[in-house]
């Protein structure tokens, strides 16, 4: 027998023989004149339905109240017909339904207890009628996974999911909000349909991923803390949506390594870097902007670069202005005084430190004007300010050479 017969079947013996004096029934006609599309499942026995209905007499269409007057109002013999509006069908032995609707393409991941996601969703009724859309809020639901956050069902819906994917998921009253609802909200033993897109997702372990995916052949230098950089970047979520990108600047990035200028997912990216060197970095919220929205970066986002470092210069600890790689001459004075004359005026100075730099053997601060810092510390040095250096003002006491050293020079 057709399923949605017997539940009409059902339902007239039900208010027949309860209700009413049933009469000879001699059958049951079911015209089934208007199915959805989408028809995951029909009513069968021992399941718990909710429906509309109008009830009419056959003989001449007239609505009849189906239950309190009934008694008074159905005469022996009528024919009865309803029509009905299936609302929500379910079995309490129901578990959720998943359905896949798509799935990215090359997903290796995918979502287990404990990740937090975040997820677009439209939620409606099994009849279609939307109750809930994060669309209309303009901003994706986020919530742990398994923990309890959300209804049992939709803790179960959100595992095995991958970045991307969007997925059908049914949930039976029992694994939602049960035969209460929510106020006006969301009626008790309603089923609820959430469609979902999965935005992002990350698990608060996640460390910042880096696939180098061009390597220079030569590679004899690579960035470290300190050093100046500049890099090409683009910065997306991982939904495709682009933020920034350096493009829209007329030249690349520049940034200090470990001067704490850029989120600690891009300084971790952007170290151990050739020059040429193209990377892809996924960076979890938490190496990121946490959960904070900054900019376009929603809360809890994580994001992907696209780098590509430029150029590379070797750069001094903060605040140091110069430091030699590896040992400084010893003595230094005689080594600074380049024609033995005992005296080093600030020309001779920026000729040393200059050499010092062209020779490899030492280091000036990147990204400052050279002459201003070779000016600054010849007046450190220059103690009495007579506008040249003497052994004696490199030679004040042993205290003080030390610190000056790793201060100065
Ligand atoms: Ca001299
Ligand atoms: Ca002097």
């Amino acid at each position: 027998m057709d399923l949605l017969a017997c539940f009409q079947l059902l339902l007239l013996s039900h208010l027949l023989t309860v209700n009413c004096s049933p009469g000879p029934l001699l059958d049951v006609v079911v015209d089934r004149y208007d199915i959805p599309k989408v028809c995951p499942r029909e009513v069968e026995i021992e399941d718990f339905v909710r429906y509309h209905f109008n009830g009419t007499f056959f003989e001449d269409g007239k609505k009849f109240d189906s239950r309190a007057e009934c008694r008074t109002m159905i005469p022996p013999q009528a024919t009865l017909v309803f029509e009905v509006l299936m609302v929500d069908v379910f079995n309490p032995k129901d578990d959720v339904i998943v359905e896949a609707k798509e799935v990215p393409k090359g997903c290796t991941r995918t979502t287990v207890t404990g990740d937090y996601i975040r997820y677009h969703y439209n939620g409606t009724f099994q009849d279609g009628t939307l109750f809930d859309s994060s669309y209309q809020r303009n901003s994706t639901y986020n919530t742990y996974i398994g923990m309890g956050y959300v209804i049992q069902g939709m803790d179960k819906a959100l595992q095995g999911l991958c970045i991307g994917e969007k997925r059908r998921v049914i949930i039976p009253p029992h694994l939602a909000y049960g035969e209460k609802g929510v106020g006006d909200f969301i009626p008790g033993s309603a089923v609820l349909v959430f469609d979902i897109h999965v935005i992002d997702f990350h698990n608060p372990k996640d460390p910042v991923n880096i696939k180098v995916t061009h390597k220079p052949q030569e590679c004899n230098m690579r960035s470290e803390a300190d050093d100046l950089i500049q890099y090409r970047y683009n910065c997306s979520l991982m939904d495709g949506t682009v933020l920034y990108t350096s493009d829209q600047f007329d030249s690349p990035s520049t940034t200090t390594l470990g001067a704490n200028n850029v989120i600690l997912g891009l300084e971790e990216g952007l170290r151990g870097m050739c020059v040429g060197e193209r990377r892809e970095v996924v960076i979890p919220p938490h190496f990121g902007h946490g959960e904070n929205e900054a900019g376009g970066v929603p809360k809890s986002a994580v994001l992907f670069f696209e780098l590509e470092l430029v150029e590379l210069q070797k750069g001094v600890p903060e605040d140091y202005m110069f430091v030699w790689v590896g040992d400084g001459p010893d003595p230094l004075f005689p080594a600074m005084d380049l024609d033995g004359d005992k005296q080093v005026p600030l020309e001779e100075f920026s000729l040393f430190i200059r050499l010092q730099v062209q020779g490899g053997k030492g280091r000036l601060r990147p990204g400052i004007d050279a002459d201003s810092i070779i000016k600054d510390m010849f007046d450190n040095q220059d103690r009495n300010k007579d506008g040249k250096i003497v052994e004696d003002e490199l030679t004040v006491t042993e205290d003080e050479v030390s610190k000056q050293a790793r201060d100065e020079l």
